[in-house]
C-alpha cells in the first residue's frame, strides 16, 4: 500500500485521516472546488471535495441513511421532498425509497460533482433517473428564498461550513428553510461531530432554537471521517422526533444496512458531557 490520501482538515488539532488507495479515478478543478475520486484499497471508491472525504462506499449507507430516514420516518406523509447539496445522489436514493414521495427537488451548486458521481459512483446516482427527481444546479441559499410554504421535509447535505457551504450554516438560511416548509414541516442539516465542533453545534443550536418550536441532535458513526462519527440537526415545527416516530414505516424501507426502529431511537441518546452542553446552549 504505497500511495495514500491524506485528510489535513483538522491537522492543526492534531489529527489526520490516512486512506490507502489504488487509483485517482477523476480529479477535476469546478468552479466552486477540487473534486476527486478515489478508488481506495479498503473502502471502495471515495468522493473528495477539497482534500475533505465526502463519502466511501464502504460507510456512505450509515450516513445517507440517517440523514434521511429519521425525518421521514416522523413526518406522516413527506410527500414533497428538497434535498440541498447531495450532489452524490446517496440522499435521493433513500429519499425516493419513500412510496410518500411525490417531487423530489435536489438543489446542489456544483454540476460537476453530479457528473463525476454519475460516471464513478453509480450506486448512489442512480436515483437521478426517478422520474419523481427534479435537479436545480444553483446555489441552495438562493433557491430557498423562492419557496413558501412548499415543502414538508428538507435535507441539507453539506460539506463543512467551510467555501461553498459555509452559508448553509448561517442563522438566515435556517429561516428562509422554515418559510419554505409547509406547517408541520421538518429540517434535517449535516451538522458536524459532536467530538470536535462544539462550536459549530452550539451556534446551530441556539439559533434553531428560536426560529423552530423543536431542535434536536443526533448522529452516527461514519469511520471514513475524521472523527469517525457526524451529527444532524433535527428543526421541526410539529413533530417530535421519539415521540412521533412511526416505526410501521421502517418495514417499507428496502436495502437497510445501518437504519433501524431501534437506531432510530438510539442515535438521540448523547454523551452525557455533550448533552449537558447543548442542554446550556442559549
Ligand atoms: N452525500 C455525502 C456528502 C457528505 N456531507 C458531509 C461531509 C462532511 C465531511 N467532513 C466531516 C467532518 C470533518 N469536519
Amino acid at each position: 500500500m504505497d500511495k495514500w490520501f491524506e485528510e489535513l482538515l483538522e491537522a492543526e488539532d492534531g489529527r489526520i485521516v490516512k486512506i490507502a488507495y489504488k487509483d485517482l479515478l477523476a480529479s477535476h478543478q469546478s468552479k466552486f472546488q477540487k473534486i476527486d475520486i478515489y478508488d481506495t484499497v479498503a473502502f471502495g471508491r471515495m468522493l473528495v471535495h477539497d482534500e475533505v472525504i465526502m463519502l466511501t462506499e464502504a460507510d456512505e449507507a450509515h450516513y445517507h441513511e440517517m440523514i434521511v430516514h429519521v425525518a421521514m420516518n416522523v413526518h406522516p406523509n413527506p410527500q414533497r421532498v428538497l434535498i440541498i447539496g447531495g450532489g452524490d445522489g446517496g440522499t435521493l436514493r433513500e429519499v425516493l425509497k419513500h412510496k410518500q414521495v411525490q417531487t423530489a427537488h435536489l438543489c446542489e451548486i456544483d454540476g460537476d460533482v453530479i457528473r463525476l458521481c454519475k460516471k464513478y459512483l453509480p450506486n448512489l446516482s442512480f436515483s437521478f433517473a426517478d422520474p419523481k427527481a427534479e435537479i436545480f444546479r444553483e446555489d441552495g441559499a438562493q433557491f430557498i428564498k423562492k419557496k413558501k410554504n412548499f415543502y414538508h421535509v428538507i435535507i441539507v447535505d453539506s460539506s463543512d461550513p467551510i467555501g461553498p457551504a459555509e452559508v448553509l450554516f448561517k442563522e438566515q438560511f435556517y429561516r428562509d428553510m422554515f418559510a419554505a416548509l409547509t406547517g408541520d414541516g421538518i429540517v434535517v442539516t449535516q451538522s458536524e461531530s459532536f467530538l470536535f465542533h462544539k462550536d459549530i453545534i452550539k451556534d446551530i443550536a441556539s439559533f434553531s432554537r428560536k426560529i423552530y418550536p423543536i431542535y434536536f441532535y443526533y448522529y452516527t458513526m461514519v469511520p471514513t471521517y475524521p472523527s469517525g462519527v457526524i451529527g444532524f440537526s433535527f428543526c421541526s415545527k410539529k413533530y417530535h422526533p421519539i415521540n412521533d416516530f412511526k416505526p410501521e414505516k421502517v418495514d417499507a424501507l428496502e436495502g437497510l444496512k445501518y437504519y433501524s426502529k431501534d437506531m432510530h431511537k438510539a442515535a438521540f441518546v448523547l454523551p452525557q458531557g455533550f448533552a449537558m452542553f447543548l442542554e446550556s446552549a442559549e
